[in-house]
């Protein structure tokens, strides 16, 4: 039977607009580029022919246009997992839930969502400013385990392979992995190195930084460096990632996640003007998505 959401369950504003996003179901694109920063926003959409709407509530920014006949909404999501299933849960109750009556529709909408964010690699081999496509994300926060979800057989091995061979800190959560959608990486081909992406609960510890204080696991960085499965590595890590292709999976949307690496945490080091990377990245990125 239909089951009716209820209002402290899907809160619609005064606008019709969802909560945090303030957006209305026929504001937002099918096709959807996420980044971290509310101000890359702009620096994406200052790339489309047509700006159709612009829509902003606390740190969640969405503007939408065209390239060419290509109808995009670009939406930033802040920094974290935690706000991943916020902006997903919302984007989908964009497409899926009439917001009259309240109930699921019969028919869903597959989005497309491709991350263009920022990250440090994990390989000598992956200078910065360079771009990867993470192939897998890997979570070490805590998001996914809340949610019901199926994994592949692939995913499974990966994780048990993990779990061997990369020791994590008693209390951490337990770790995740779901593979990016291939009708979307598959785009992604010459000028992009692609791996494992690790999504971390913080940028200090959790990424193996310190600025003061003791980590209370020190070998994580060359643990993750080592680790190998088949022909998988671990490219780098950020925060975001594992929590997108985990929503994509368990709301049935194709998600990418594409990072210009501004660190290198092997080399040690930061690269020398990360906002020309990040709009590198947003050119190419931009021209593919429009393409797709
Ligand atoms: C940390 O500086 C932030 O940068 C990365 C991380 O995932 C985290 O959100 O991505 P964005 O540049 O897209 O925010
Ligand atoms: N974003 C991260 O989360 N980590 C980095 O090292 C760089 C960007």
């Amino acid at each position: 039977m239909d089951k009716r959401i209820a209002e402290s369950e899907l809160i619609i504003n005064s606008r019709g607009a969802v909560y945090h996003l303030d957006v209305r179901p026929e504001e937002l694109a099918h096709t959807i580029i996420t980044v971290g920063d509310p101000d890359r926003v702009g620096a994406v959409s200052q790339h489309f022919d047509k700006i159709e709407g612009k829509f902003q509530h606390r740190e969640f920014v969405t503007h939408t246009g065209y390239i060419g006949n290509k109808r995009l909404s670009v939406v930033s999501t802040g920094i974290g997992t935690d706000n991943i299933d916020i902006v997903f849960n919302e984007l989908d109750a964009l497409v899926n839930i009439d917001f009259n009556t309240r109930l699921v529709k019969k028919d869903l909408t597959s989005l497309q969502i491709i991350r263009l964010g920022t990250s440090g690699a994990l390989q000598d081999s992956i200078p910065v400013d360079s771009f990867v496509v993470s192939s897998f994300g890997l979570g070490l926060d805590n998001l996914m385990p809340y949610y019901a979800f199926e994994t592949t057989e692939e995913e499974k091995q990966l994780l048990e392979a993990f779990r061997g061979q990369v020791a994590l800190h008693p209390g951490s959560a337990s770790p995740t992995i779901f593979a990016a959608a291939n009708s979307l990486s598959s785009h992604f081909g010459e000028g992009f190195h692609h791996g494992i992406t690790v999504t971390c609960p913080g940028f200090y510890a959790p990424q193996g930084r310190v600025l003061r204080g003791t980590l209370s696991n020190p070998n994580l960085i060359d643990n993750l460096t080592g680790f190998s499965y088949n022909h998988h590595r671990i490219t780098n890590f950020e925060m975001e990632t594992s929590g997108i292709y985990g929503m994509g999976r368990v709301l049935g949307h194709q998600c990418l996640s594409v990072s210009a690496i501004v660190a290198n945490r092997i080399r040690q080091e930061f690269s020398k003007d990360s906002g020309a990377a990040v709009s590198n990245l947003i050119k190419k990125g931009l021209e593919i998505i429009a393409a797709i």
